[in-house]
C-alpha cells in the first residue's frame, strides 16, 4: 500500500485553538513509523500552507470563512495530487472543516475513475450545521452540510460538481451531541446515523456490518475520523469532548472491520488538540487506530468477505 501523509496544521474552523499542532503530534506519536512497520510505503509530503487563525468572531454565521476557504482549496489540491499519482492520502489535521477540501477531491477522483464513494464519518458530532442554524459559527460543525451542497458557494463548489456527495454516500457513527437544527436536517435528508444509543443497544459490530454491507470491489471507502468520536477518558486531547463515547476496544473494532474490507481509499485524522492533551495520549491513540485500519491485528486473519464471521 502506497500512502502519503499530508499535514494541515490549522484550527481555523474550530472554536478552541490548538489542533493546528495536530500534524506534529501525530508525527511524534509515530504515524509514519507505525504504517511503515505494517509494510506500507509511506511518503510524508510535509505540511500544506494557509493563513493564520485571526481568532475573530463570526460574520453572518461563519467564523473565519475566507481563511477556511483558503485552507480547503490548498488541501483539495494536495489530496487530488496524491490520488492522481495512485497514492492513498492520509490527512493529518487540523480541524474537521478540512474534510470539505479532502472529500471534495476524493469525490471528484472517484467520479473520474468510476469508483463508488462511501464515506464513514466517525464523530461525536453530526457536523451538519448551516449558517442559519449554527450555535457557534464554527465551520468545523458544518463540513457535512457543505459537502451535501448547503453552505457558501466557495465551499460547496470545491469538487468537480455541486454537491460533492449525496446523502446516500455517507454513514455517521458515534454521534452523541447533535444540535436541534441538525437533528431536523439529518431526518429531512435521510442520513444514515448510528448514534451512541444504537451502539449501546446493538453494538459496534452490528453497526459496522450495516455500514459496510454495500461495499464491493468497486467501492472507495473514505474514513473521516474525528478523534472526539472516542470517549474523552481515552481521547482527552480534543477541543469539543463529549462524554459517553466508544471505548478503546469499540473504536478499534470499528477500524478493524473497515480494514477487513480492503477498500479503504483515503483518510482524514482530525481534531487532535495537543494543547489540551495529557502527554501525547490522543495522538498515540490515533496512531493505534490507524495501525488497525491498515491491517494490524492480534492474530493472523484470513478475511473472507463472502462468509464473514457470525
Ligand atoms: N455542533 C457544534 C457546533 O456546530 O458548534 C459543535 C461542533 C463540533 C464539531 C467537532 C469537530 O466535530
Ligand atoms: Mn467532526
Ligand atoms: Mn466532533
Ligand atoms: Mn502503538
Amino acid at each position: 500500500m502506497e500512502l502519503s501523509l499530508i499535514g494541515a496544521p490549522t484550527d481555523i474552523g474550530a472554536g478552541v485553538a490548538g489542533c493546528r499542532l495536530g500534524p506534529g503530534a501525530l508525527r511524534v506519536a509515530g504515524i509514519g513509523r507505525g504504517l511503515r512497520g505494517l509494510g506500507c510505503d509511506v511518503v510524508d509530503t510535509g505540511d500544506i500552507d494557509g493563513p493564520p487563525n485571526p481568532m475573530t468572531p463570526p460574520v453572518d454565521g461563519y467564523r473565519h470563512l475566507p481563511e477556511v476557504i483558503a485552507w480547503n482549496v490548498a488541501l483539495r489540491d494536495a489530496v487530488a495530487a496524491e490520488l492522481a499519482s495512485g497514492r492513498l492520502p492520509v490527512v493529518l489535521g487540523g480541524d474537521h472543516s478540512l474534510a470539505i477540501g479532502s472529500i471534495s477531491a476524493v469525490a471528484a477522483h472517484c467520479r473520474a475513475v468510476g469508483k463508488k464513494l462511501l464515506i464513514i464519518w466517525v464523530d461525536a458530532h453530526a457536523d451538519i450545521n448551516t449558517s442559519a442554524m449554527t450555535p457557534t459559527g464554527n465551520i468545523h460543525g458544518m463540513p457535512v452540510a457543505c459537502l451535501l451542497g448547503h453552505g457558501p458557494d466557495e465551499l460547496t463548489g470545491l469538487s468537480d460538481q455541486r454537491p460533492a456527495i449525496t446523502h446516500d454516500q455517507i454513514h455517521q457513527v458515534g454521534l452523541r451531541s447533535v444540535d436541534a437544527g441538525e437533528k431536523r436536517f439529518l431526518a429531512e435528508l435521510g442520513i444514515s446515523v448510528y448514534d451512541m444509543r444504537y451502539l449501546d443497544e446493538a453494538g459496534m459490530r452490528r453497526a459496522m456490518r450495516r455500514v459496510l454491507a454495500s461495499v464491493d470491489a468497486d467501492t472507495h471507502l473514505h474514513l473521516s475520523l474525528d478523534l472526539d468520536f472516542v470517549d474523552p477518558a481515552v481521547a482527552p486531547g480534543v477541543g469539543t469532548p463529549v462524554v459517553g463515547g466508544p471505548t478503546y476496544r469499540e473504536a478499534q473494532l470499528c477500524m478493524e472491520m473497515i480494514a477487513d474490507t480492503g477498500r479503504l481509499g483515503s483518510l482524514d485524522l482530525v481534531e487532535v488538540n495537543p494543547a489540551l492533551d495529557v502527554r501525547n495520549t490522543t495522538a498515540e491513540l490515533a496512531v493505534d487506530l490507524v495501525e488497525s485500519l491498515f491491517g494490524k491485528s492480534t492474530l493472523l486473519r484470513v478475511t473472507d468477505l463472502a462468509n464473514p464471521p457470525l
